[in-house]
């Protein structure tokens, strides 16, 4: 292999290394355009390259799903659920070096790369154990000797289309559940964090998944359109920007093809006058940087109350300010950079615009460094004070800009958190039991925390959002279920004649 321009620095082997299509068993390099996976704090040092995906590697990816189908399908659930406990314990076993693999290729900090792996490992361990909980429902019938059985049966072959920022936890949060409930499944992960797909691949193909039943296409927006629409499909999840969610909605309807998209968050955190102000500033500076907000559930919006709004923003602010930001791989590191120089400077241009608005007041960060961190995709950590409505209130920037207002009672805080088009998490700080009454009644998210922040997701509960955060049935636990089987009504009559 070809070793990279780059320092080599203790730690990862910075080996420069090869991407790879699975297409119907097989391991191959693509035809397409030359694609080069780089290190977004370096992004001149190269982690992997290889060779875009084609049409006809799709139209063969597609083919060896559908031929697989039916013998996957047919094969014993628990079979199945061996296939990904298999996968899970090859996860396990790489975590530390497939962790530091999507730290280098990511930007998150190395920490939280290892433990996404793992939490991939997790996942695939809940669905592997699906197959031991019940598999239907049985209704009482109206009519003598009849039993009602509604069956759940695969829905064929899954187009899976997944976002850069947790490049192995959400495809494995698709693809379990696709794989476990008896489908076979295209996927195509985004090309910024090909590396990370391949070992999620090979986890599954070391632990005996069978030709054709999964297969990896590397390739751009268009590839995913084109696997959207494919003839041989016959539903698609996926999980990314509003916009391109939007679209894949629209084609999908054209298609009267089931579609599961988990889109866009401006989540907000709010932290009310009796709230233990420690605890919330802790929990804020996670929602909001880690992973350099690039999480559909960061924290990105804060309502505070009025009462504790001076004390609470000095110590976040004075917080935010001393992160360390810098090269993930780095133990020290509490911050990374976003994920590519296009990501930083779109960001950047959003907070330059909103600071020259009047009622914009940026209260730490929100300059490009100038230090040697100027060439990677480094943002700082940014909260900006707002005196009203603004596009940095609205606009989901999936960067670590933190935008906040201030409520004077529990009510206009909780106005304030639920406005705007998005609705997939919030945080509510306080031990107030009515405002956690009135939060859980009122909020209109489909993720509630109290005194904890807005990103996570446990693999065995619903996971989504409400209003144009998502569409379609939830992901997780048996939620995803409803997505990745169809229900079968069996009436169950003996005929006439009796037991001889
Ligand atoms: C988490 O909060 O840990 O794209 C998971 C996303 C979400 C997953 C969030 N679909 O950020």
């Amino acid at each position: 292999m070809p070793q990279s321009a780059g320092v080599l620095t203790d730690g990862p082997d910075r080996s420069v290394r090869s991407l790879r299509h699975l297409v119907a068993g097989e391991w191959r390099s693509g035809g397409g355009d030359e694609l080069v996976d780089v290190n977004p704090a370096r992004p001149r040092e190269t982690v992997a390259v290889g060779r875009l995906a084609q049409d006809r590697d799709l139209d063969q990816a597609v083919a060896a799903a559908r031929d697989a189908f039916p013998r996957w399908a047919a094969t014993p659930h628990h079979v199945r659920g061996r296939v990904l406990d298999g996968a899970a314990g090859i996860l396990d076993a790489h975590a530390e070096e497939w962790g530091t693999e999507l730290s280098w290729e990511e930007g998150k900090t190395r920490a939280e790369g290892i433990g996404e792996v793992r939490r991939a490992a997790e996942i695939l361990r809940y669905y592997a154990s699906e197959a031991s909980r019940p598999v239907g429902e049985v209704f009482a019938s109206p009519r003598p000797g009849e039993q009602i059985q509604v069956i759940h049966r695969p829905v064929g072959v899954v187009a899976v289309v997944t976002p850069f920022n947790f490049p192995v936890a959400i495809p494995a949060w698709k693809i379990a559940p696709a794989l476990g409930y008896g489908n076979t499944v295209v996927w195509k992960p985004a090309s910024l964090v090909p590396l990370l797909a391949v070992r999620l691949a090979e986890a599954l193909v070391g632990a005996g998944l069978p030709e054709g039943v999964l297969s990896l296409l590397i390739g751009g927006g268009a590839l995913g359109g084109r696997l959207v629409e494919h003839p041989g499909v016959d539903a698609v999840t996926f999980t990314g920007s509003t916009s391109v969610g939007r679209s894949l909605i629209a084609a999908c309807g054209r298609l009267a093809r089931p579609v599961q998209t988990e889109m866009g968050g401006k989540n907000a955190a709010v932290v009310l006058a009796d709230a233990d102000l420690g605890l919330a500033a802790d929990e804020v500076l996670a929602g909001a940087f880690r992973s350099a907000g690039q999480k559909c559930t960061a924290t990105s919006r804060l309502v505070v109350q009025e009462p504790v709004a001076d004390e609470f923003l000095a110590l976040l602010v004075k917080r935010a300010a001393a992160l360390q930001v810098g090269d993930p791989l780095e133990q020290a590191t509490e911050m990374g950079p976003v994920v590519s120089l296009d990501a930083r400077n779109e960001i950047q241009r959003a907070v330059d615009a909103g600071a020259s608005r009047a009622g914009v007041d940026l209260l730490t960060g929100g300059r490009p460094y100038d230090d040697d961190r100027t060439d990677g995709a480094f943002l700082a950590p940014t909260v900006v004070a707002l005196a009203g409505d603004d596009p940095l209130w609205r606009d989901e920037l999936f960067g670590p800009v933190l935008s906040v207002r201030r409520a004077p009672d529990v009510q206009e805080a909780f106005r304030l958190a639920d406005d705007g088009e998005f609705g997939l998490s919030a945080a509510v700080f306080t031990d107030d039991l009515r405002s956690v009454a009135a939060a859980t009644e009122q909020l209109d998210v489909g993720v509630l925390h109290i005194n904890s922040e807005t990103a996570g997701a446990d693999p065995h509960v619903p996971f989504g959002g409400s209003k144009q955060s998502a569409y379609g049935p939830k992901e997780q636990g048996r939620a995803a279920r409803e997505f990745f089987t169809r229900t079968k009504t069996v009436y169950v009559r003996p005929s006439q004649g009796r037991v001889q």
